[in-house]
């Protein structure tokens, strides 16, 4: 089976693959699940329009009606952003949806396998599946952890919410040997504020750096990606004690309505964004951009490194 017979390429994408030009990948659970309509398009439109801007062409990756899309059309990028059925599709999820001729919206997991089939180098989320709490009675781990520890795509993020285990989330990708690098940040960062309370593995104050560390991991045969942690800016931080008492009060509550398992993420999930009101999805914006703004960059220097 030749399966870049189901690969459909934008055609900027395709130019500037042909061309040697960087490419950003992006995925499209943002889209179709984690930002509401109508402001998650807007927001994923401002994305790519950032990384275009610092000189790098942006490519959103989904499958639709069973094909794989690496860059979307503007029609595309819409139909993902306003029906609210399309299936989250992580690695295990690819091959029946093909087969199927649906559609997936594709998680950072699913993203790596499809970004590293385009020979796509770089890819910007929001934040990076990790350990769920209570993943040592109902073993939820993401398959992000496991993808990033055998796909050589870097992924630029804004870290781990604070609704995840972050520090068991950051032992797990130690013991995968996943390097987790921060960008101007020697703490970790938890999505919507600069700080974790854990420490990340070590730390660049700039792409060049990052990307000679990329190239050296590639070279002597450390399959994988990295995890490049980019603080949030600080003016588009929350409030740090709002976040943890939103998901202390979460915890609590949730135990007493007997949340179990899976649940728990979006029921804590639902009570930040509660709490927090109106400038819950302005920072889910403003560090995406921040992320896109990184991730061109180091595209751009890898690019003229890697080869
Ligand atoms: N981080 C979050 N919420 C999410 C995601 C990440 O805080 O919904 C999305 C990303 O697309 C990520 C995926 O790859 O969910 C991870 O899902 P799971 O934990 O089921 O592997
Ligand atoms: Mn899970």
């Amino acid at each position: 089976m030749r399966i870049d017979r189901y690969l459909e390429y934008a055609k900027d994408v395709k130019n500037a693959l042909l061309d040697g030009k960087p490419v950003v990948a992006l995925e499209s659970t943002i889209l179709s699940h984690n930002l509401p309509y109508p402001e998650n398009i807007e927001i994923v439109k401002k994305v790519g329009g950032i990384i275009e801007s610092q000189g790098a062409v942006p490519a959103t990756i989904a499958i639709i009606k069973g094909r794989i899309k690496i860059g979307l059309t503007k029609e595309e990028l819409e139909f993902l952003g306003e029906s609210r059925e399309i299936k989250k599709a992580s690695r295990r999820d690819i091959p029946m949806i093909l087969a199927r001729e649906e559609h997936g919206a594709t998680t950072v997991a699913a993203t790596m396998v499809l970004a590293d089939l385009a020979k796509i180098k770089v890819f910007v989320t929001g934040a990076i599946g990790g350990v769920h709490c209570g993943a040592e009675t109902t073993f939820d781990v993401s398959a992000d952890l496991e993808e990033l520890s055998r796909t050589n795509v870097a992924v630029v993020c804004a870290g781990v919410k604070p609704t995840q285990d972050i520090g068991r989330t950051l032992e797990v990708l130690e013991s995968k040997g996943v390097p987790v690098i921060g960008y101007g940040t020697s703490e970790f960062p938890a999505f919507y504020t600069a700080k974790s309370g854990y420490g990340v593995n070590t730390f660049v104050e700039d792409e060049k750096e990052l990307a000679l560390a990329i190239k050296f991991k590639w070279a002597l045969g450390l399959k994988g990606g990295v995890v490049a942690a980019n603080p949030i800016p600080i003016e588009d931080a929350l409030d740090q004690d709002l976040i943890d008492r939103s998901v202390e009060e979460g915890f609590m509550e949730g135990k007493k309505e007997n949340i179990q398992g899976k649940a728990w993420t979006a029921y804590l999930h639902n009570r930040i964004k509660s709490n927090v009101g109106d400038a819950w999805i302005k920072s889910n914006g403003a560090l995406l951009y921040n992320n896109a703004k990184v991730g061109a960059a180091l595209a751009k220097e890898l690019n003229d490194i890697l080869y």
